[in-house]
C-alpha cells in the first residue's frame, strides 16, 4: 500500500459501489495516469479486491494530503452530505478543486456546447443536452437526461434514469432520485432532495423534501 500522495494516478474518493462504477468508467477513458486506487474507511471496501477490483491507499481522512499533493482525484461516494463535508473541510477554494478531475463515461452523450465542471461523473447512457451548465462535484448518473439549458449546482446528484427538463435549475447538494422528473423551468433550491419516481411541476424551496406524482412536500 502506498502514501506518496504525489504519485501520479486518479485517486477515488470512497471504495463502495459508486465508486467502483466512477472507477470503471475512468478506466475506459484517458484518466491521468491510470487509476491509482481509492480512499475508504474499510480496509477492504466493496471495490478493492478481486479481478480488476481497486487497491485501498488509506481512509476518507487522506482526501486533504491527496488535494493539497495535487493529486488527481474523484468523488466515488454517492452521499451528498458526505462529499459536502470533505469538500469543506479543506481550507479554500483553489484546494477544493485542486486536481478534480472529470470523467465522463464513453457511451455518454454531452452537448459540446454544454459547461460541464471539475470533479464531475457522467455515466453510461447519460444525456447532456445544448447548453446546460453542470456544476463541480456533481453525478449526472447513468441514463439521466439534462436537457437543453438546465442548470446543475455543485455536488448535485441527478440519479439514475431522472429527467430534467428544458431549463430547470436545479441547486447545490441536490438529490434528484432515480427515474424522478423535473418539469421545464422548474427551480430545485439548494440542498433539496427529490424522491425517486417523483415529478415535479413546482419549484422546490431551498432543504425541502417532496415526493410522488405530483410532487409534495414531506412533512
Ligand atoms: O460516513 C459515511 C462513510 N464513511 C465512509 N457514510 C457513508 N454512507 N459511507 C461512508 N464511507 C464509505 O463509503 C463506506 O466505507 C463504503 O465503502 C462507502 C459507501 O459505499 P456504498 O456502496 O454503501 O455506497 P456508495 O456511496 O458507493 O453508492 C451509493 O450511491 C450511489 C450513487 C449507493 O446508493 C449506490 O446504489 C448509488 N448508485
Amino acid at each position: 500500500m502506498s502514501h506518496d500522495v504525489t504519485q501520479r494516478g486518479l485517486v477515488i474518493v470512497g471504495g463502495g459501489g459508486h465508486g467502483a462504477v466512477v472507477a470503471e468508467s475512468a478506466s475506459l477513458v484517458d484518466a491521468p495516469g491510470g487509476v491509482r486506487g481509492c480512499l475508504d474507511d474499510k480496509d477492504q471496501p466493496a471495490a478493492a479486491g478481486g479481478p480488476g477490483g481497486l487497491d485501498r491507499l488509506g481512509p476518507l481522512a487522506m482526501f486533504g494530503e491527496i488535494t493539497a499533493g495535487g493529486s488527481a482525484w474523484i468523488f466515488g461516494i454517492g452521499d451528498l452530505a458526505l462529499r459536502r463535508s470533505l469538500l469543506d473541510s479543506l481550507p479554500d477554494t483553489a484546494r477544493r478543486i485542486g486536481g478534480a478531475h472529470t470523467v465522463v463515461h464513453p457511451k455518454a452523450s454531452v452537448s459540446s456546447s454544454a459547461t460541464i465542471g471539475r470533479g464531475v461523473f457522467v455515466g453510461p447512457g447519460a444525456v447532456v443536452h445544448t447548453r446546460a451548465r453542470v456544476g463541480d462535484h456533481a453525478i449526472i448518473n447513468s441514463g439521466a437526461i439534462v436537457e437543453h439549458d438546465v442548470q446543475v449546482g455543485e455536488n448535485a446528484h441527478v440519479a439514475s434514469g431522472a429527467v430534467l427538463g428544458g431549463a430547470a435549475w436545479v441547486g447545490r447538494d441536490v438529490l434528484v432520485g432515480s427515474g424522478a422528473v423535473v418539469l421545464p423551468g422548474v427551480t430545485v433550491g439548494d440542498g433539496a432532495t427529490v424522491g425517486a419516481g417523483s415529478v415535479v411541476r413546482e419549484d422546490v424551496p431551498d432543504g425541502v423534501t417532496v415526493v410522488g406524482v405530483p410532487a409534495r412536500a414531506t412533512p
